[in-house]
């Protein structure tokens, strides 16, 4: 650093006012856009990610603790790839964004949120799973979590070249609301209450982000850079979605995660009461239950084709309940 700040004259400090923009939009415009051999790579890290979730998921019981299972995760990403890509999260408390694995024994009844994935070669991989500890859901598990898997899916379905990931999200956003409306813990009209950001309750970030040589690809160069243009401008105001990292127009050959879920966090539920925030579209008595839920997140990585989308990796890391289930209770 020391070196390239007399060779240039430039101070550490100074560095980012110093960078070039048209540099930075070219390296983004090169690496958006993932060729054939860089699809391949990072398919065969997303396998390296379906054995990491697998045992995981076959690991999982009361009585065995967060970090023991955290630890073969990042073992088998470090004996199949050059290790994490990111720091591992295996909680139970799955309302916490970036919860480490603690030293706290899996509880019965519990829910529990695996977010790992590896890096192969450079390129890599970042899938979430929430798994019940005991091998089972609940009725109000599977509630939540069939809202999430039905959002997770709709991606598929829509994400393809020239949609907006912005209106993906949006949209993801409304059949949430609509779904938890159905549950009673939100209420008034969908659009509206998109609008005012109430959804952010239980889902205050984005979508998804851009995935290849970063886990979060690029971020370094500027978010602003990554995942918008001139078209497609961040809302930096209004919680939630000031969190979107990719908002603008797919293309052929960009890799992104597809990631929704549905949080339960005391501390927000406790403000947003107190502060009377969205209390049009919220059922706030229901949400005083759910304290203890914890969180759900399910994450695949997309690559967007010709005319549509795929996941990447050659296996589905069980996701769907009656296959969760049954993979987590039939292969131990
Ligand atoms: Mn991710």
């Amino acid at each position: 650093m020391i070196q390239i700040m007399d060779l240039l004259g430039i101070h550490p400090s100074k560095q980012k006012d110093a960078a070039s923009l048209p540099l930075i939009k070219a390296v983004v415009k090169m690496r958006a856009t993932k060729e054939p051999q860089e699809i391949a790579i990072m398919d065969s890290a997303c396998d390296v990610g379906y054995v990491m979730h697998t045992t995981a998921q076959l690991l999982i019981k009361p009585g065995i603790t967060e970090r023991f299972i955290g630890g073969q995760v990042d073992g088998i990403a470090r004996s199949l790839s050059s290790g994490t890509s990111f720091a591992t999260i295996f909680s139970q408390h799955g309302e916490i964004m970036h919860g480490n694995p603690s030293d706290a024994k899996l509880e019965d009844g519990r829910l529990v949120l695996c977010d790992a994935g590896c890096e192969l070669e450079d390129y890599c991989s970042d899938h979430t799973r929430t798994m019940p500890v005991n091998g089972k859901f609940t009725q109000r598990q599977l509630e939540i979590y069939s809202i999430v898997e039905a959002c997770h899916d709709y991606v598929l379905e829509v994400a393809k070249p020239g949609v907006k990931y912005m209106d993906v999200h949006f949209a993801v956003c409304r059949m949430m609301t609509e779904r938890l409306k159905e549950l009673g813990l939100m209420k008034g009209d969908t659009d509206e209450a998109v609008r005012a950001g109430a959804h952010a309750m239980f889902l205050p970030h984005g979508l998804g982000h851009m995935i290849g040589m970063d886990v979060h690809d690029m971020e370094g160069l500027g978010q602003i850079y990554v995942g918008f243009d001139d078209e497609t401008r961040p809302n930096l105001e209004q919680f939630g979605t000031n969190c979107l990292r990719m908002g603008r127009r797919l293309e052929e050959g960009f890799v992104v995660t597809d990631e929704p879920g549905i949080y339960f966090i005391p501390a927000l539920i406790d403000e947003w009461k107190a502060s009377g925030h969205c209390k049009e579209f919220l059922n706030f008595d229901m949400l005083e239950t759910y304290k203890d839920f914890g969180g759900i997140r399910i994450e695949d990585d997309v690559l967007i084709t010709k005319d549509g989308c795929r996941f990447l990796g050659s296996k589905r890391i069980p996701y769907h309940p009656a296959e969760l289930e049954e993979y987590m209770n039939n292969n131990k």
